[in-house]
Protein backbone atom coordinates (compact mmCIF):
# COMPACT_ATOMS: atom_id res chain seq x y z
CA UNK A 1 0.00 0.00 0.00
CA UNK A 2 1.27 3.41 -0.23
CA UNK A 3 3.63 4.88 2.12
CA UNK A 4 2.86 8.57 1.59
CA UNK A 5 0.55 10.78 -0.28
CA UNK A 6 3.05 11.62 -2.43
CA UNK A 7 2.77 8.09 -3.85
CA UNK A 8 -0.74 8.41 -4.69
CA UNK A 9 -1.23 8.29 -8.53
CA UNK A 10 -2.89 11.57 -8.51
CA UNK A 11 0.31 13.03 -7.50
CA UNK A 12 2.64 11.43 -9.74
CA UNK A 13 2.76 7.77 -8.11
CA UNK A 14 2.11 4.44 -9.85
CA UNK A 15 -1.91 3.81 -9.83
CA UNK A 16 -2.98 1.11 -7.14
CA UNK A 17 -4.42 -0.68 -10.51
CA UNK A 18 -3.60 -0.57 -14.24
CA UNK A 19 -6.76 -2.07 -15.56
CA UNK A 20 -9.48 0.48 -14.50
CA UNK A 21 -12.49 -0.90 -12.08
CA UNK A 22 -15.91 1.00 -13.45
CA UNK A 23 -19.32 1.42 -11.89
CA UNK A 24 -21.71 -0.10 -14.44
CA UNK A 25 -19.53 -2.84 -16.54
CA UNK A 26 -21.44 -4.86 -18.14
CA UNK A 27 -22.09 -8.70 -16.43
CA UNK A 28 -21.55 -10.80 -19.10
CA UNK A 29 -22.86 -14.21 -18.89
CA UNK A 30 -22.08 -17.44 -20.28
CA UNK A 31 -20.21 -16.10 -23.56
CA UNK A 32 -19.97 -19.40 -25.61
CA UNK A 33 -23.79 -19.97 -25.10
CA UNK A 34 -24.69 -16.53 -25.83
CA UNK A 35 -22.75 -16.82 -29.28
CA UNK A 36 -24.64 -19.89 -30.10
CA UNK A 37 -28.09 -18.07 -28.90
CA UNK A 38 -27.12 -15.32 -31.44
CA UNK A 39 -26.35 -17.83 -34.18
CA UNK A 40 -29.92 -19.44 -33.44
CA UNK A 41 -31.43 -15.86 -34.13
CA UNK A 42 -29.05 -15.19 -37.17
CA UNK A 43 -30.39 -18.28 -38.47
CA UNK A 44 -33.87 -17.92 -37.54
CA UNK A 45 -34.77 -15.78 -40.18
CA UNK A 46 -36.45 -13.39 -37.09
CA UNK A 47 -34.31 -10.39 -35.70
CA UNK A 48 -37.07 -8.26 -34.42
CA UNK A 49 -40.97 -7.43 -34.66
CA UNK A 50 -42.25 -9.17 -31.37
CA UNK A 51 -40.06 -12.52 -32.04
CA UNK A 52 -40.25 -15.32 -29.79
CA UNK A 53 -37.27 -14.39 -27.36
CA UNK A 54 -38.63 -11.21 -26.88
CA UNK A 55 -42.03 -12.94 -25.88
CA UNK A 56 -40.33 -15.26 -23.69
CA UNK A 57 -37.94 -12.56 -21.96
CA UNK A 58 -41.44 -10.78 -21.78
CA UNK A 59 -42.92 -13.94 -20.42
CA UNK A 60 -39.67 -14.30 -17.62
CA UNK A 61 -39.87 -10.42 -16.67
CA UNK A 62 -43.45 -11.15 -15.58
CA UNK A 63 -42.65 -13.94 -13.27
CA UNK A 64 -39.79 -12.60 -11.18
CA UNK A 65 -42.03 -9.42 -10.82
CA UNK A 66 -45.25 -10.73 -10.28
CA UNK A 67 -46.70 -7.99 -12.80
CA UNK A 68 -49.48 -9.91 -15.05
CA UNK A 69 -48.32 -7.84 -18.15
CA UNK A 70 -45.16 -7.36 -19.41
CA UNK A 71 -44.04 -5.24 -22.46
CA UNK A 72 -40.29 -5.11 -23.55
CA UNK A 73 -38.51 -2.43 -24.83
CA UNK A 74 -35.78 -1.03 -26.26
CA UNK A 75 -34.45 1.08 -23.22
CA UNK A 76 -35.97 2.36 -20.23
CA UNK A 77 -36.35 5.97 -21.90
CA UNK A 78 -38.24 5.28 -24.57
CA UNK A 79 -40.31 2.61 -22.55
CA UNK A 80 -41.40 5.22 -19.97
CA UNK A 81 -42.35 7.92 -23.10
CA UNK A 82 -44.50 4.62 -24.10
CA UNK A 83 -46.44 4.24 -20.74
CA UNK A 84 -46.97 7.92 -19.98
CA UNK A 85 -48.76 8.22 -23.75
CA UNK A 86 -50.38 4.94 -22.68
CA UNK A 87 -51.93 6.27 -19.67
CA UNK A 88 -52.51 10.18 -21.53
CA UNK A 89 -50.70 12.01 -19.17
CA UNK A 90 -50.77 15.73 -19.69
CA UNK A 91 -49.72 18.80 -18.41
CA UNK A 92 -47.06 18.15 -15.10
CA UNK A 93 -45.19 15.37 -13.85
CA UNK A 94 -44.03 14.83 -10.19
CA UNK A 95 -40.65 13.20 -10.16
CA UNK A 96 -37.27 13.47 -7.71
CA UNK A 97 -34.69 16.10 -9.19
CA UNK A 98 -32.10 13.19 -7.65
CA UNK A 99 -32.55 10.58 -10.50
CA UNK A 100 -30.74 10.22 -13.75
CA UNK A 101 -31.15 12.75 -16.51
CA UNK A 102 -33.30 10.68 -18.36
CA UNK A 103 -36.51 10.19 -16.13
CA UNK A 104 -36.82 14.09 -16.42
CA UNK A 105 -36.04 13.51 -19.95
CA UNK A 106 -38.63 11.09 -20.87
CA UNK A 107 -40.99 13.13 -20.21
CA UNK A 108 -40.17 16.50 -21.57
CA UNK A 109 -39.47 15.01 -25.02
CA UNK A 110 -43.36 14.24 -25.18
CA UNK A 111 -44.43 17.25 -24.06
CA UNK A 112 -45.19 17.01 -20.64
CA UNK A 113 -43.45 19.10 -17.80
CA UNK A 114 -41.17 17.18 -15.10
CA UNK A 115 -41.86 18.86 -11.62
CA UNK A 116 -39.16 18.52 -9.26
CA UNK A 117 -39.30 17.85 -5.78
CA UNK A 118 -37.03 16.27 -2.52
CA UNK A 119 -36.13 13.16 -1.82
CA UNK A 120 -35.93 11.35 1.32
CA UNK A 121 -31.86 11.58 3.07
CA UNK A 122 -31.59 7.79 3.97
CA UNK A 123 -33.10 5.99 1.15
CA UNK A 124 -32.76 8.64 -1.61
CA UNK A 125 -36.34 7.88 -2.82
CA UNK A 126 -38.70 10.57 -3.65
CA UNK A 127 -40.39 12.73 -0.28
CA UNK A 128 -43.88 12.08 -0.28
CA UNK A 129 -44.19 15.53 1.75
CA UNK A 130 -42.08 17.48 -0.74
CA UNK A 131 -43.68 15.89 -3.84
CA UNK A 132 -47.60 16.86 -2.38
CA UNK A 133 -46.07 20.25 -1.99
CA UNK A 134 -45.52 20.19 -5.73
CA UNK A 135 -48.82 19.34 -7.03
CA UNK A 136 -51.02 21.61 -9.14
CA UNK A 137 -54.26 21.90 -11.06
CA UNK A 138 -51.77 21.29 -14.13
CA UNK A 139 -50.59 17.99 -12.59
CA UNK A 140 -51.55 14.32 -13.80
CA UNK A 141 -49.43 12.02 -12.48
CA UNK A 142 -46.00 11.43 -9.99
CA UNK A 143 -43.36 9.51 -11.20
CA UNK A 144 -41.28 8.12 -8.25
CA UNK A 145 -38.06 6.97 -9.01
CA UNK A 146 -36.59 3.45 -6.72
CA UNK A 147 -33.33 4.99 -6.53
CA UNK A 148 -30.58 2.16 -6.19
CA UNK A 149 -33.37 -0.71 -5.43
CA UNK A 150 -34.76 1.07 -3.01
CA UNK A 151 -38.32 1.15 -3.16
CA UNK A 152 -40.13 4.83 -3.33
CA UNK A 153 -42.78 4.23 -0.63
CA UNK A 154 -44.97 1.93 -2.95
CA UNK A 155 -48.14 2.50 -0.80
CA UNK A 156 -47.75 5.84 0.19
CA UNK A 157 -47.94 7.03 -3.19
CA UNK A 158 -50.56 4.63 -4.32
CA UNK A 159 -52.90 6.94 -0.93
CA UNK A 160 -51.57 9.96 -2.07
CA UNK A 161 -52.38 9.40 -5.97
CA UNK A 162 -55.73 7.79 -5.39
CA UNK A 163 -56.53 11.01 -3.07
CA UNK A 164 -55.88 13.41 -5.98
CA UNK A 165 -57.08 11.62 -8.66
CA UNK A 166 -53.35 11.66 -10.15
CA UNK A 167 -51.87 8.76 -11.95
CA UNK A 168 -48.84 7.06 -10.55
CA UNK A 169 -45.93 5.33 -12.62
CA UNK A 170 -42.62 4.11 -11.02
CA UNK A 171 -39.10 4.70 -12.90
CA UNK A 172 -37.80 0.81 -11.40
CA UNK A 173 -34.59 1.36 -13.48
CA UNK A 174 -32.54 0.13 -10.56
CA UNK A 175 -34.89 -2.20 -9.20
CA UNK A 176 -35.18 -5.50 -11.17
CA UNK A 177 -35.12 -8.17 -8.78
CA UNK A 178 -35.98 -6.08 -5.78
CA UNK A 179 -38.42 -6.74 -3.30
CA UNK A 180 -40.39 -4.64 -0.49
CA UNK A 181 -41.70 -6.07 2.21
CA UNK A 182 -41.69 -9.34 0.39
CA UNK A 183 -43.59 -8.31 -2.87
CA UNK A 184 -41.00 -8.11 -5.79
CA UNK A 185 -40.94 -4.46 -7.00
CA UNK A 186 -43.24 -4.36 -10.43
CA UNK A 187 -46.71 -4.68 -9.50
CA UNK A 188 -47.07 -1.23 -7.60
CA UNK A 189 -49.11 1.97 -9.12
CA UNK A 190 -50.44 1.93 -12.82
CA UNK A 191 -47.38 0.27 -13.71
CA UNK A 192 -43.27 0.20 -13.56
CA UNK A 193 -40.34 0.37 -16.28
CA UNK A 194 -37.16 -1.78 -15.94
CA UNK A 195 -33.91 -0.78 -17.71
CA UNK A 196 -32.04 -3.71 -18.74
CA UNK A 197 -29.02 -1.13 -20.32
CA UNK A 198 -25.47 -2.49 -20.36
CA UNK A 199 -24.29 -1.10 -16.97
CA UNK A 200 -27.78 -2.78 -14.85
CA UNK A 201 -27.11 -6.01 -13.17
CA UNK A 202 -29.19 -7.97 -15.40
CA UNK A 203 -28.96 -6.83 -18.84
CA UNK A 204 -29.95 -6.55 -22.43
CA UNK A 205 -27.03 -4.62 -23.92
CA UNK A 206 -29.79 -1.71 -24.17
CA UNK A 207 -33.27 -2.54 -23.44
CA UNK A 208 -36.45 -1.98 -21.09
CA UNK A 209 -39.37 -3.24 -19.94
CA UNK A 210 -42.82 -1.89 -18.99
CA UNK A 211 -44.70 -4.09 -16.14
CA UNK A 212 -48.26 -3.51 -15.66
CA UNK A 213 -51.59 -5.32 -14.01
CA UNK A 214 -53.60 -3.70 -16.49
CA UNK A 215 -55.13 -5.17 -19.00
CA UNK A 216 -55.89 -2.51 -21.03
CA UNK A 217 -52.80 -0.48 -20.26
CA UNK A 218 -50.41 -3.18 -21.30
CA UNK A 219 -52.57 -3.36 -25.12
CA UNK A 220 -51.92 0.03 -25.68
CA UNK A 221 -48.37 0.18 -24.93
CA UNK A 222 -48.01 -2.66 -27.19
CA UNK A 223 -50.14 -0.67 -29.64
CA UNK A 224 -47.75 2.50 -29.27
CA UNK A 225 -44.26 0.71 -29.13
CA UNK A 226 -44.96 -0.96 -32.48
CA UNK A 227 -46.05 2.59 -34.72
CA UNK A 228 -49.87 2.49 -33.55
CA UNK A 229 -50.44 0.16 -35.83
CA UNK A 230 -53.13 -2.71 -35.20
CA UNK A 231 -53.45 -6.05 -37.45
CA UNK A 232 -51.16 -5.61 -40.38
CA UNK A 233 -51.79 -1.82 -41.99
CA UNK A 234 -54.54 -0.17 -39.37
CA UNK A 235 -53.13 2.66 -37.97
CA UNK A 236 -55.29 3.19 -34.83
CA UNK A 237 -52.79 5.51 -32.69
CA UNK A 238 -49.70 7.65 -32.74
CA UNK A 239 -46.84 5.68 -31.70
CA UNK A 240 -42.99 5.14 -31.93
CA UNK A 241 -40.84 2.49 -32.73
CA UNK A 242 -39.65 1.53 -29.16
CA UNK A 243 -39.42 -2.75 -30.01
CA UNK A 244 -36.66 -4.84 -28.40
CA UNK A 245 -34.82 -7.04 -31.24
CA UNK A 246 -33.84 -10.41 -30.91
CA UNK A 247 -30.32 -10.56 -29.74
CA UNK A 248 -31.14 -8.22 -27.19
CA UNK A 249 -33.89 -10.43 -26.18
CA UNK A 250 -31.07 -13.20 -25.94
CA UNK A 251 -29.02 -11.70 -23.86
CA UNK A 252 -31.66 -10.48 -21.84
CA UNK A 253 -32.50 -14.44 -21.65
CA UNK A 254 -29.26 -15.10 -20.50
CA UNK A 255 -28.77 -12.29 -17.79
CA UNK A 256 -32.11 -13.16 -16.20
CA UNK A 257 -31.64 -16.72 -16.22
CA UNK A 258 -28.24 -15.64 -13.69
CA UNK A 259 -30.11 -13.16 -11.90
CA UNK A 260 -29.49 -15.26 -8.59
CA UNK A 261 -25.64 -16.11 -8.81
CA UNK A 262 -25.59 -11.88 -9.98
CA UNK A 263 -27.45 -10.78 -6.99
CA UNK A 264 -25.13 -13.16 -4.77
CA UNK A 265 -22.04 -11.32 -6.30
CA UNK A 266 -23.32 -8.28 -4.95
CA UNK A 267 -24.12 -8.97 -1.85
CA UNK A 268 -20.79 -10.69 -1.70
CA UNK A 269 -19.05 -7.47 -2.49
CA UNK A 270 -21.28 -5.45 0.00
CA UNK A 271 -20.38 -7.36 2.66
CA UNK A 272 -16.75 -6.63 1.54
CA UNK A 273 -16.97 -2.80 1.40
CA UNK A 274 -18.73 -2.99 4.37
CA UNK A 275 -16.07 -4.33 6.08
CA UNK A 276 -13.63 -2.27 4.28
CA UNK A 277 -15.26 0.39 5.09
CA UNK A 278 -16.74 0.15 8.59
CA UNK A 279 -14.27 1.79 10.11
CA UNK A 280 -13.22 4.78 7.85
CA UNK A 281 -14.30 8.09 9.50
CA UNK A 282 -16.63 10.12 7.12
CA UNK A 283 -17.21 7.40 4.78
CA UNK A 284 -21.24 5.72 5.05
CA UNK A 285 -21.92 2.95 3.29
CA UNK A 286 -26.05 3.60 2.81
CA UNK A 287 -27.57 1.21 4.64
CA UNK A 288 -30.52 -0.83 2.60
CA UNK A 289 -33.38 0.17 3.95
CA UNK A 290 -35.94 -2.23 6.42
CA UNK A 291 -38.11 -4.18 4.46
CA UNK A 292 -36.34 -4.00 1.63
CA UNK A 293 -33.95 -6.33 -0.69
CA UNK A 294 -32.00 -4.77 -3.49
CA UNK A 295 -30.17 -6.21 -6.13
CA UNK A 296 -26.87 -4.62 -4.97
CA UNK A 297 -25.80 -3.20 -8.28
CA UNK A 298 -25.26 0.45 -6.83
CA UNK A 299 -22.37 0.36 -3.90
CA UNK A 300 -23.88 3.99 -2.64
CA UNK A 301 -21.24 5.86 -0.16
CA UNK A 302 -21.73 8.76 1.55
CA UNK A 303 -19.07 11.51 1.96
CA UNK A 304 -18.30 13.87 5.01
CA UNK A 305 -16.35 16.40 3.91
CA UNK A 306 -14.90 17.21 7.69
CA UNK A 307 -14.83 13.88 9.10
CA UNK A 308 -12.98 12.26 5.83
CA UNK A 309 -10.69 15.07 5.16
CA UNK A 310 -11.37 15.43 1.49
CA UNK A 311 -14.58 16.74 -0.55
CA UNK A 312 -16.33 14.23 -2.27
CA UNK A 313 -15.28 15.67 -5.66
CA UNK A 314 -11.46 15.18 -4.50
CA UNK A 315 -11.44 11.47 -3.91
CA UNK A 316 -13.27 11.13 -6.89
CA UNK A 317 -10.24 12.25 -8.45
CA UNK A 318 -7.77 10.95 -6.83
CA UNK A 319 -9.40 7.48 -6.73
CA UNK A 320 -9.84 7.81 -10.69
CA UNK A 321 -5.89 8.16 -10.40
CA UNK A 322 -5.81 5.15 -9.01
CA UNK A 323 -7.90 3.47 -11.40
CA UNK A 324 -11.11 3.18 -9.83
CA UNK A 325 -13.42 4.82 -11.40
CA UNK A 326 -15.96 5.70 -8.96
CA UNK A 327 -18.87 7.99 -10.09
CA UNK A 328 -20.93 10.78 -8.77
CA UNK A 329 -24.52 9.86 -9.54
CA UNK A 330 -26.45 12.02 -10.06
CA UNK A 331 -25.01 15.52 -9.98
CA UNK A 332 -25.90 18.02 -11.19
CA UNK A 333 -29.69 17.36 -9.66
CA UNK A 334 -31.97 17.42 -12.80
CA UNK A 335 -33.19 20.71 -11.46
CA UNK A 336 -30.00 22.05 -12.25
CA UNK A 337 -29.16 20.68 -15.46
CA UNK A 338 -28.91 23.24 -18.15
CA UNK A 339 -32.50 22.28 -20.01
CA UNK A 340 -34.68 22.49 -16.62
CA UNK A 341 -32.68 25.48 -15.00
CA UNK A 342 -34.32 27.82 -17.87
CA UNK A 343 -37.36 28.86 -17.84
CA UNK A 344 -39.83 26.28 -19.04
CA UNK A 345 -41.34 28.60 -21.96
CA UNK A 346 -37.58 28.84 -23.43
CA UNK A 347 -37.13 25.01 -23.28
CA UNK A 348 -37.50 23.44 -27.20
CA UNK A 349 -40.97 21.41 -26.12
CA UNK A 350 -42.75 24.62 -25.62
CA UNK A 351 -46.40 24.86 -24.76
CA UNK A 352 -47.37 28.08 -23.89
CA UNK A 353 -49.52 27.44 -21.04
CA UNK A 354 -47.32 25.85 -19.41
CA UNK A 355 -46.26 29.79 -17.98
CA UNK A 356 -49.81 29.95 -16.31
CA UNK A 357 -49.52 26.67 -14.42
CA UNK A 358 -46.13 27.06 -13.18
CA UNK A 359 -45.74 24.81 -10.25
CA UNK A 360 -43.95 25.91 -6.98
CA UNK A 361 -40.29 26.19 -7.31
CA UNK A 362 -39.28 23.69 -4.33
CA UNK A 363 -36.62 23.88 -2.30
CA UNK A 364 -35.10 20.69 -2.53
CA UNK A 365 -32.08 20.58 0.24
CA UNK A 366 -31.54 16.70 0.39
CA UNK A 367 -31.08 16.55 -2.89
CA UNK A 368 -28.48 20.01 -3.51
CA UNK A 369 -26.82 18.11 0.25
CA UNK A 370 -26.51 14.57 -1.67
CA UNK A 371 -25.35 15.75 -5.35
CA UNK A 372 -22.61 16.84 -3.58
CA UNK A 373 -21.65 14.33 -1.12
CA UNK A 374 -22.43 10.63 -2.61
CA UNK A 375 -20.00 8.34 -4.96
CA UNK A 376 -20.70 5.28 -6.30
CA UNK A 377 -17.90 2.57 -6.33
CA UNK A 378 -17.26 -0.10 -8.74
CA UNK A 379 -19.29 -3.49 -8.30
CA UNK A 380 -20.76 -6.65 -10.49
CA UNK A 381 -19.02 -9.41 -11.61
CA UNK A 382 -15.59 -7.50 -12.86
CA UNK A 383 -14.09 -6.91 -9.43
CA UNK A 384 -13.13 -9.10 -6.66
CA UNK A 385 -13.25 -9.06 -3.05
CA UNK A 386 -9.08 -8.69 -2.77
CA UNK A 387 -9.60 -5.67 -5.16
CA UNK A 388 -12.53 -4.54 -2.67
CA UNK A 389 -10.32 -4.87 0.29
CA UNK A 390 -7.30 -3.20 -1.56
CA UNK A 391 -9.92 -0.34 -2.15
CA UNK A 392 -11.01 -0.32 1.09
CA UNK A 393 -6.58 0.27 2.66
CA UNK A 394 -6.43 2.61 -0.29
CA UNK A 395 -9.69 5.03 0.81
CA UNK A 396 -8.46 4.70 4.84
CA UNK A 397 -4.88 5.60 3.57
CA UNK A 398 -6.20 8.73 1.76
CA UNK A 399 -7.86 9.37 5.07
CA UNK A 400 -5.30 8.82 7.45
CA UNK A 401 -2.61 11.45 5.10
CA UNK A 402 -5.70 13.41 4.64
CA UNK A 403 -3.94 16.92 5.40
CA UNK A 404 -0.59 16.12 3.22
CA UNK A 405 -2.99 15.24 0.32
CA UNK A 406 -4.76 18.68 0.79
CA UNK A 407 -1.24 19.97 0.35
CA UNK A 408 0.14 18.23 -2.64
CA UNK A 409 -3.43 19.23 -3.93
CA UNK A 410 -3.40 22.54 -3.29
CA UNK A 411 0.31 23.18 -4.66
CA UNK A 412 -1.22 21.48 -7.81
CA UNK A 413 -4.08 23.37 -7.84
CA UNK A 414 -6.08 20.60 -7.81
CA UNK A 415 -4.69 19.67 -11.22
CA UNK A 416 -4.01 16.22 -10.80
CA UNK A 417 -2.13 13.15 -13.04
CA UNK A 418 -4.83 11.69 -14.24
CA UNK A 419 -5.07 7.32 -15.22
CA UNK A 420 -3.76 6.55 -18.67
CA UNK A 421 -7.11 5.08 -19.52
CA UNK A 422 -9.10 8.30 -17.61
CA UNK A 423 -10.80 9.52 -21.28
CA UNK A 424 -10.73 13.07 -19.31
CA UNK A 425 -7.13 12.42 -19.81
CA UNK A 426 -6.53 13.45 -23.49
CA UNK A 427 -9.54 15.34 -23.55
CA UNK A 428 -8.22 19.34 -24.88
CA UNK A 429 -9.27 22.22 -22.57
CA UNK A 430 -10.83 24.18 -25.03
CA UNK A 431 -8.25 27.19 -23.80
CA UNK A 432 -5.62 25.30 -25.12
CA UNK A 433 -7.01 24.75 -28.60
CA UNK A 434 -5.29 26.75 -31.18
CA UNK A 435 -6.44 30.14 -31.56
CA UNK A 436 -8.77 30.81 -34.57
CA UNK A 437 -7.20 32.82 -37.58
CA UNK A 438 -8.25 36.37 -37.78
CA UNK A 439 -10.29 36.97 -40.85
CA UNK A 440 -8.33 37.95 -43.57
N1 LIG B 1 -34.12 6.03 -15.15
C1 LIG B 1 -33.07 5.86 -14.35
C2 LIG B 1 -33.24 6.10 -12.89
C3 LIG B 1 -31.83 5.44 -14.86
O1 LIG B 1 -30.78 5.28 -14.06
C4 LIG B 1 -31.73 5.20 -16.25
C5 LIG B 1 -30.46 4.81 -16.84
C6 LIG B 1 -32.87 5.37 -17.05
C7 LIG B 1 -34.05 5.79 -16.46
C8 LIG B 1 -32.83 5.14 -18.53
O2 LIG B 1 -32.52 3.80 -18.83
P1 LIG B 1 -32.05 3.41 -20.33
O3 LIG B 1 -32.85 4.23 -21.31
O4 LIG B 1 -30.56 3.66 -20.43
O5 LIG B 1 -32.40 1.93 -20.43
C9 LIG B 1 -25.46 5.01 -17.46
C10 LIG B 1 -26.40 4.28 -18.37
O6 LIG B 1 -26.19 4.62 -19.71
C11 LIG B 1 -27.84 4.49 -18.02
O7 LIG B 1 -28.57 3.42 -18.61
C12 LIG B 1 -28.06 4.44 -16.51
N2 LIG B 1 -29.41 4.75 -16.14
C13 LIG B 1 -27.14 5.44 -15.84
C14 LIG B 1 -27.30 5.41 -14.35
O8 LIG B 1 -25.81 5.08 -16.12
P2 LIG B 1 -23.63 6.76 -17.99
O9 LIG B 1 -23.64 7.95 -18.88
O10 LIG B 1 -23.08 6.91 -16.64
O11 LIG B 1 -23.01 5.47 -18.69
P3 LIG B 1 -21.55 5.20 -19.14
O12 LIG B 1 -21.57 4.96 -20.57
O13 LIG B 1 -20.62 6.23 -18.60
O14 LIG B 1 -21.25 3.81 -18.42
C15 LIG B 1 -20.80 3.76 -17.08
C16 LIG B 1 -19.50 3.00 -17.01
O15 LIG B 1 -19.74 1.65 -17.34
C17 LIG B 1 -18.45 3.49 -17.98
O16 LIG B 1 -17.59 4.36 -17.32
C18 LIG B 1 -17.74 2.25 -18.43
C19 LIG B 1 -18.66 1.13 -18.08
N3 LIG B 1 -19.16 0.48 -19.29
C20 LIG B 1 -20.31 0.96 -19.87
C21 LIG B 1 -20.79 0.36 -21.00
C22 LIG B 1 -22.03 0.88 -21.68
C23 LIG B 1 -18.47 -0.56 -19.81
O17 LIG B 1 -17.43 -0.99 -19.26
N4 LIG B 1 -18.97 -1.19 -20.93
C24 LIG B 1 -20.10 -0.78 -21.56
O18 LIG B 1 -20.53 -1.38 -22.56
O19 LIG B 1 -25.15 6.28 -17.93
Amino acid sequence: MKPSAAHLAAFGGEPLFDTPLHVGQPNVVSPADLLADFEQVLLSGQLTNNGPRVRQLEHRIAEVTGARHCIATCNATIALQIVARAMNLTGQVIMPAFTFIATAHAMEWIGLQPVFADVDPHTHTLDPDSAVQCITSATSAILPVHLWGHASQPEVFEAICHHHGLRLLFDASHAFGCTYKGRSIGGFGQAEVFSFHATKFVNAFEGGAIVTNDPDLADRCRLLRAFGISGLTEISDVGTNGKMHELSAAAGLRSVAALPELSATNQLNRQCYAASLGHIPGLDLLPVPEHMQTNGQYVVVCVDTDQYGLSRDQLLSILRAEGVFARSYFAPGCHRAAPYARPSATRHVIDVSRTELAAPVAELPVTEHLVETVLQLPTGGNISPPQIFAIGQLLLRIHDSAGDVRRLWNLRLGDVSRHLHDPARDAVAPQSLSPLKDAG
